[in-house]
């Protein structure tokens, strides 16, 4: 029985685990929880109003904004504008980082990453989409915020989570000390705790990946999928294939079930398709604090030096031992 908690609440309460806390970082995520209620409204109606359809702009990735991304983003950008916690935003949505010096923030010290919405090529056909967001706390002092402030690794992080807009919306999120997830009940415009330290399982039978690319791929990757077909013959255990090309529900599906998402390298995306910064990073902190593993293949994602803001990286995250599994074909790649 899960007590009722709202994630106000909550953020109040562990904020007694850090003994220096003077409440920034929780009015940040709270601020961060206020402005996905904004979007998350505008998410569940989208089919009705004249939101949907390109904004007629082209994003930083060369790719068709929506008007939700478009909206998304500034919903986003407004909420850490005017909660006075953040000194600088890196959005999907922006080749620069937005600075933001005003005079509410001038002793603003956390950096947001953040990819708004997620999968919103789904929108139109009503596929969850998601929030996903990264916290780090600037290492320079005084002055405006450099871009060594925000090209920290990822185990600099001290915070990450996402928002999945589904068939219901939550909230899951990780300061470093577990996960914890918060469904928004619409009665009184709250996110509520109801899904209390999640742990992702050691192993599941789910394995996540656009299996079109399938020729695209290197052979150990291929070597892995056809272990996972064969895993069934050989010991019964019905391993599926759950692909739905929206990372943040394909993750939070593998991370209540246990399950792995692959996004690798292949020959068009060289270094994978996801963005380090706003997308494996905090996914990244979140499994692993779950209990899982992200590695690109070969090394943990928390721990890559970045060198760009919008740069990729191959994916590999979920159940520790079907991590464990998959390297091992990678690795036989070497051996050769
Ligand atoms: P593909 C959505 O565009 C996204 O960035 C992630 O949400 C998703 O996991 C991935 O791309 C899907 O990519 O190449 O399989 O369509």
């Amino acid at each position: 029985m899960t007590i009722f908690k709202t994630l106000g609440q909550f953020i109040i309460e562990k904020q007694a685990d850090f003994p220096y806390a003077k409440g920034e970082l929780s009015r940040l995520l709270r601020d961060i929880g206020i402005a996905a209620k904004v979007v998350n409204r505008e998410v569940n109606k989208a089919g009705l109003v004249d939101i949907l359809g390109d904004a007629g702009q082209v994003n930083v990735q060369g790719e068709g904004q929506k008007k939700l991304d478009v909206y998304a983003d500034e919903q986003f950008i407004k909420a850490l504008q005017n909660g006075g916690e953040c000194c600088v935003v890196a959005s999907e949505e922006h080749e620069f980082p937005i600075d933001i010096d005003s005079e509410i923030s001038k002793n603003a010290k956390y950096i947001v990453c953040i990819d708004p919405l997620d999968g919103s090529s789904n929108i139109d056909v009503n596929v969850s989409v998601g929030t996903i967001f990264s916290i780090y706390r600037r290492d320079s002092i005084g002055g405006r915020p450099t871009m060594g402030d925000i090209l920290q690794k990822g185990s600099k992080q001290v915070a990450a989570g996402y928002v999945v807009y589904g068939s219901s919306t939550m909230l899951v999120y990780t300061t470093g000390k577990g996960v914890n997830g918060f469904t928004l009940d619409p009665s009184i415009g709250e996110f509520c705790l109801s899904h209390p330290s999640i742990k992702v399982p050691a192993r599941g039978t789910i394995y996540s990946i656009n299996e079109g690319n399938y020729r695209k791929f290197s052979s150990g990757v291929k070597k892995y999928i056809k272990y996972c077909e064969e895993e069934d013959a050989a010991t019964n255990r019905p391993y599926t294939s759950r692909y739905i090309g929206s990372l943040v529900a394909d993750i939070h599906r593998n991370l209540l079930l246990g399950g792995i998402f692959i996004y690798p390298a292949t020959l068009t995306h060289p270094n994978g398709k996801l963005r380090l910064m706003y997308e494996c990073n905090p996914i990244a902190f979140i499994i692993e604090q779950a209990g899982g593993k992200a590695t690109d293949g070969r090394q943990r994602i928390l721990d890559m030096e970045p060198t760009a803001l919008h740069q990729r990286s191959a994916c590999f995250m979920g159940s520790s031992e079907m991590v464990d599994k998959v390297e091992q074909f990678l690795r036989s790649e070497d051996d050769r």
